[in-house]
């Protein structure tokens, strides 16, 4: 009894895992172990025997049990201090840090006009900055003398004098980005092109360098009409209200015929902007059908397809939107102003979560 004794105990004390001490539990106490098979034996001794024998068995399996349930309390105790030492987790950690930049105002707004047209089912176009003056002026039905073309208005790329390349400027509005379009993709065709342009300009509200929106819709029943009911969409959706009253003035452009000039009621109520009431206009873009002999430069028979055009600054509309006094703070690169201006990288504008947060 007294080896039994020494034999588990000390094998339970030295045992290093639970698999190895459930082991030795089977060894002992199990069914067939040694403890057991021991007690089987008490039926063949003499009564007195038994006295003496069958206490000391009992005694010696609780004392075993104890010491098997000791140790598995000190094992576990033992794998969850190993755990807490190398699974540990610093909670006055402060949260995770946001993105430390901020999305541009007129990144934004082109996001928001992007979402709005797409909406529509216009795709969006891309093209050069510098382009030649063919696709920037005669495309678009821009005479030979027109003031746009001189060097006081656009910028020219340098030339050698042997150099009989044709001219090419930085372009002054993205139209040739819709030439290119017309060319490659033919009618019916629904596009956006948003982007830089440039024109030899710098004021108080004219910077070198800004950013258009044009767009172009065309197939064989396009009319005023449906330009019509595209901007106030448009409207109605970028300034985030339920009604707008749109007023169409007739004007003049080389590209379009008829053309106009749309204005949106607002008021103007204590320096703050509120579009769709008021008695205020205030003129938000340039429009009109577009001009046979542009649809010709772009490979378009004229005679099947009709189509209408707009154009506008994205620079102005964002100012609008979101009450940003000067056009030139756009480009100063000022982190404060950033910060105080940017949106969210996260805020993603779309139409059904809204355009701006
Ligand atoms: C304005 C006026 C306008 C267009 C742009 C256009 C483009 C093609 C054909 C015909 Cl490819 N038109 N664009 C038409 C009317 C007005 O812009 O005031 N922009 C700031």
């Amino acid at each position: 009894m007294d080896e039994l004794r020494q034999k588990y105990l000390g094998a339970i004390s030295e045992v290093a895992d639970e698999a190895a001490l459930e082991y030795l539990r089977v060894q002992a106490v199990g069914k067939k172990g040694e403890i057991s098979l021991k007690m089987r034996e008490l039926g063949k001794m003499t009564p007195e025997e038994r006295q003496v024998a069958g206490p000391a068995l009992n005694a010696l399996k609780d004392e075993i049990n104890s010491a098997l349930a000791a140790k598995k309390a000190a094992l576990a105790d033992a794998a969850l201090d190993a755990r807490l030492r190398t699974e540990w987790l610093d909670v006055t950690l402060p949260g995770r840090a946001r993105p430390q930049g901020t999305i541009h105002p007129i990144s934004q707004v082109m996001e928001e006009v992007t979402a709005i047209f797409a909406d529509m089912g216009f795709s969006v176009a891309e093209g050069p900055q510098i382009d030649s003056d063919w696709y920037n002026f005669d495309a678009l039905n821009i005479p030979e003398h027109h003031p746009a073309r001189g060097e006081m208005d656009t910028f020219y790329m340098h030339r050698d004098e042997s150099d009989n390349r044709p001219p090419h400027v930085l372009r002054t509005h993205t139209s040739p980005v819709q030439i290119r379009t017309m060319e490659v993709q033919g009618a019916p065709l629904r596009v956006i092109a948003p982007g830089r342009v440039y024109r030899a300009d710098y004021d108080q509200t004219h910077t070198p360098m800004f950013n258009q929106v044009e767009g172009l819709a065309i197939d064989t029943d396009i009319s005023m009409a449906n330009l019509k009911w595209v901007l106030e969409e448009f409207v109605r959706a970028y300034f985030e209200v339920d009604t707008v009253e749109l007023r169409f003035r007739a004007s003049h452009f080389p590209f379009t015929e008829p053309s106009a000039e749309v204005d949106l009621r607002c008021s103007w109520e204590g320096g703050q902007l509120k579009v769709g009431e008021g008695d205020d206009w205030m003129e938000i873009l340039g429009s009109g059908m577009v001009h046979p002999k542009v649809l010709e430069a772009g490979k378009i028979d004229p005679a099947k397809y009709q189509g209408f055009a707009f154009g506008m600054g994205i620079d102005r509309i964002a100012m609008l939107k979101y009450g940003i006094p000067d056009l030139r703070a756009f480009f100063d690169s000022d982190l404060r102003w950033l910060r105080h201006y940017g949106f969210s990288a996260l805020d993603v504008p779309t139409l059904h979560q809204g355009l701006s947060r």
